[in-house]
């Protein structure tokens, strides 16, 4: 498994030393507290609550049928529900693991998901991906068939990518279409990414807010879309359909090198080339 400890922040709280060298450890889902159940079952009404409105349609079917408000999920049974569905599975992961082993998991349909749970002060916002961030936000949209496909070519890229000493250009696409992307249903805006539906802050910003630019997804665009981490998002990219975005990853190995070569976006601006939704 490439990739090594050494490739990640400081200070991540995850149990690290115990897992194995493809970064996965047991879920063990017995050792969670009643307290652990709770917060998860807090944050799932509270998200749950905009779903019907500011959610994407595809990702509501497939949280329907994962029965994630009896509290946090075990991973094997997810797994089977998404093995069915479309051929992935669940590892739990001790928390963000580096780029190389993550995009190898994803290249095998495995999507890694963090084993620990926020602690209740931090309902609001949480710096590291959690459980719920990954396993609520993330794993409903797996059971979409494109979408499942764009994951396992986004992994395949990761290799490639590596080599060419593009992984900017690729985290951008993942950022912009895998955690914060729109979808544009019977003409109303619909968000469908992770970051977005973990998040009710970001969940009325990203549909409802007058501030951000909402731009037609390009490929070219994104992989140049430089982005910021702990703020609300400037700019989302609307998608018209997950075909959409399985098309694009046919053009991204071209794109992946100009894009490593092009002048950055900064986070917000304008460009040229914009279509505004
Ligand atoms: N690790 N567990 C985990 N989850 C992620 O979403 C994740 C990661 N490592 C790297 C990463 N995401 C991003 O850099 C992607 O763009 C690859
Ligand atoms: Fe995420």
């Amino acid at each position: 498994m490439e990739g090594h400890i050494r490739d990640l922040p400081a200070g991540l709280r995850g149990d690290y030393a115990s897992a194995r060298a493809d970064f996965t450890l047991p879920q063990r889902w017995d050792a969670y507290a009643p307290a652990e159940h709770a917060t998860w079952r807090r944050l799932f009404a509270r998200q749950s609550a905009l779903l019907p409105t500011h959610a994407a349609t595809a990702f509501r079917a497939g949280l329907d049928r994962l029965g994630f408000d009896q509290g946090i999920p075990h991973f094997d049974t997810v797994s089977e529900t998404l093995r069915e569905a479309t051929g992935w599975t669940l590892v739990a992961v001790p928390g963000l693991i580096p780029e190389a082993a993550f995009f190898d998991h994803l290249a095998h349909r495995h999507f890694p998901v963090t084993r620990w749970i926020r602690r209740p002060e931090e309902l609001d916002y949480i710096v590291e991906p959690d459980i719920f961030h990954d396993a609520f936000g993330h794993v409903p949209l797996l059971t979409q068939p494109d979408f499942a496909d764009v994951l396992e070519a986004y992994g395949r890229l990761g290799a490639e990518a590596e080599r060419i000493g593009a992984r900017r250009p690729l985290a951008r696409f993942y950022w912009h279409m895998v955690e914060f992307g729109l979808i544009r249903e019977h003409g109303a805006l619909r968000a469908y990414g992770a970051g977005i539906l973990s998040s009710t802050a970001e969940t009325r910003h990203a549909t409802e807010g007058k501030a951000p630019r909402r731009l037609r997804f390009d490929a070219w665009r994104v992989l140049r879309s430089e982005y910021e981490i702990d703020t609300l998002q400037p700019t989302y990219f609307v998608i018209k359909d997950y075909a959409e975005l399985f098309a694009a990853m046919r053009g991204l190995p071209d794109l992946l090198a100009r894009a490593r070569d092009a002048a950055p976006i900064a986070p917000g601006a304008a460009d040229p080339s914009d279509q505004s939704i």
